[in-house]
């Protein structure tokens, strides 16, 4: 127990953290529930789908920024609440974002919302999602309660996906991940890092890692919001294999350095998860495992991943945060360090 205190920095105690035990026979470092999914396409009216989307403890309970895309295939965000963070209620409504301020106002036009990302950092809880303005880039937002929700401004030019916050400034700025792109489903993607004074201007970009090769030789995107621990950030990420019939996303785990978080310490070669389930294999996208949120119990070190099953639900995944990281550190990945100086996979 003591150990895995020591390992969580600035961690609360979550003792209603969503859990169930490991299956006896488990040799992995992450189990899927058993009764996944725990949100089925169709939990609203107005949904085609429910996936990739993000939760926090909320009062006591739990609130999340959802994608529901509707059935004009229009990708929307909505807020939910669930007293267990296993049975969730979702607004049937897209949430309004008022402007922050007047100067935002004409950036709150909608067009398409979707894999919102929440961080609670200092007093409120922040919003990042993949945000339509000529292309997709990131949308920053924030709220104090789930019902009022405020826009600033995109964090960066299109195209971009896959924003991510740490859950506290660093170096005194606000630091997020990111990954450039363009218009469409890219056959590329690199995890990059990004500094704010404001959360207004984004500056000081840094390379952190690229793709490899195996499940994660096509792209990777930063998934859950970074947890600070003392072995440096804990990152979720997926990781994107062609195949002959398409993309397969993965995920697996990386250790950035705590004041530099642009520094891969370790990085897992094997995934911890992948598209195996027929929850995961077979939907709107099929073979997909998207993690989008990880709630922690600082006392416990227990982890729930949440993450989007073929791009159709939402899905939940246990660990221990002490196992997970032993894993990453037994089984790092050899061609980082190479990628680090610009070399790219294939000439290792
Ligand atoms: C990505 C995003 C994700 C989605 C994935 C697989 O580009 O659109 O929302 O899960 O593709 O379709």
């Amino acid at each position: 127990m003591n150990k895995k205190k020591e390992l969580l920095k600035n961690c609360s105690p979550l003792p209603n953290i969503p859990w169930e035990e490991k299956p006896a026979r488990s040799t992995e470092p992450i189990w899927r529930y058993s009764k996944n999914p725990i949100i089925p396409r169709d939990l609203i009216p107005s949904a085609n789908s429910i996936f990739n989307s993000a939760v926090v403890p909320f009062k006591g309970k739990f609130a999340g920024v959802f994608r529901c895309d509707n059935k004009t295939r229009v990708q929307q965000l909505h807020v939910g609440f669930s007293d267990d963070g296993i049975h969730w209620q979702l607004s049937d409504e897209r949430i309004q974002w008022k402007a922050a301020e007047k100067e935002n106002q004409e950036i709150t036009t909608f067009l398409y919302s979707y894999d919102p990302r929440v961080t609670w950092i200092e007093d409120r809880y922040y919003v990042t999602w993949c945000n339509g303005y000529h292309g997709p880039t990131i949308g920053v937002g924030y709220t104090f309660n789930f019902k009022d929700f405020f826009q600033l401004e995109n964090a960066f030019l299109p195209y971009n996906r896959n924003g991510v916050l740490f859950p506290r400034k660093i170096n005194g700025k606000f630091a997020m991940l990111s990954r450039p792109s363009d218009t469409g489903h890219t056959p590329f993607g690199d995890i990059f890092y990004s500094e704010s004074p404001d959360m207004k201007y984004w500056g000081h970009h840094r390379f952190v890692m690229g793709p490899t090769y195996g499940w994660q030789a096509t792209k990777v995107g930063a998934g859950s919001t970074p947890i600070e621990t003392s072995e440096g950030w804990l990152l979720f990420y997926h990781g994107v294999l062609t195949s002959c019939n398409g993309f397969v996303y993965s995920f697996g785990a990386a250790l950035l350095d705590v004041e530099q978080p642009w520094k891969v310490i370790a990085r897992s070669e094997p995934y911890l998860l992948s598209p195996q389930r027929l929850y995961e294999q077979v939907g709107d996208v099929p073979n997909v495992a998207f993690p989008g949120a990880a709630l922690v119990d600082g006392d416990s070190g227990r982890i729930a991943i949440y993450y989007g099953g073929a791009d159709t639900v939402i899905c939940v995944a246990f660990g221990y945060i002490h196992e997970i990281i032993d894993f990453v550190k037994a089984n790092p990945s050899k061609v980082d360090i190479f990628r680090q100086y610009g070399m790219s996979a294939l000439s290792i």
